[in-house]
């Protein structure tokens, strides 16, 4: 019973890996394809800063995304309760207008567009949700799914597969696709 169990689990892992082949959804071999000496010097650096003594493990890929994410959702927050004047927590039109008078002629159209963007329902005030949205979509626009899943996928080039990828790996892994190629 449990031999059928595990023959099904990996059954089933072939197939999921089949369909996700099929959608030519494979980021780690696409953006190795594409620039291999981008993608290493990307993998080297991660695992310089996010890595631990044995090297960049999933956990450290997952502090990366979040923390590139948190930046970008920072500073896009800060612009917009930088706006709200009165502190309440909710920007309206009039608040808009008085931090555009202060700021440059550049900034101005670009407050214009922000403010325009995070007003959901349209309404001419941004209230907390709307910010947060906003906060959220500019992370993602920072670090997208597909950048992601690409920096999650980067550990199967983990040769010894001891769970944590190092720098000598990631040279083995692109080293053996220029002998491919
Ligand atoms: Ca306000
Ligand atoms: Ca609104
Ligand atoms: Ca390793």
């Amino acid at each position: 019973m449990v031999r059928i169990m595990a023959a099904l689990a990996l059954a089933m892992l072939f197939a999921a890996q089949g369909a996700f082949a099929e959608d030519g959804g494979d980021p780690l071999a696409e953006a190795m394809e594409r620039n291999p000496e981008r993608l290493a010097a990307r993998l080297v650096d991660l695992v310089a800063g996010f890595g631990g003594p044995a090297g960049l493990t999933a956990a450290g890929i997952e502090e990366h995304i979040a923390l590139e994410r948190a930046a970008a959702r920072a500073s896009a927050l800060r612009r917009l309760w930088a706006m709200d004047l009165d502190g309440d927590g909710t920007v309206l039109r009039a608040e808009l207008s008085v931090s555009q008078r202060a700021a440059s002629a550049r900034a101005r159209g670009r407050m214009e567009r922000q403010f325009a963007a995070a007003d959901l329902n349209r309404d001419g005030t941004l209230d907390g949700a709307e910010m947060a949205a906003e906060g959220q979509a500019a992370a993602l626009a920072a670090l997208d799914e597909g950048e992601a899943a690409l920096l999650r996928a980067s550990l199967r080039l983990d040769g010894d597969g001891d769970g944590a990828l190092t720098a000598v790996e990631v040279r083995a892994a692109l080293a053996r696709l220029d002998q491919e190629a």
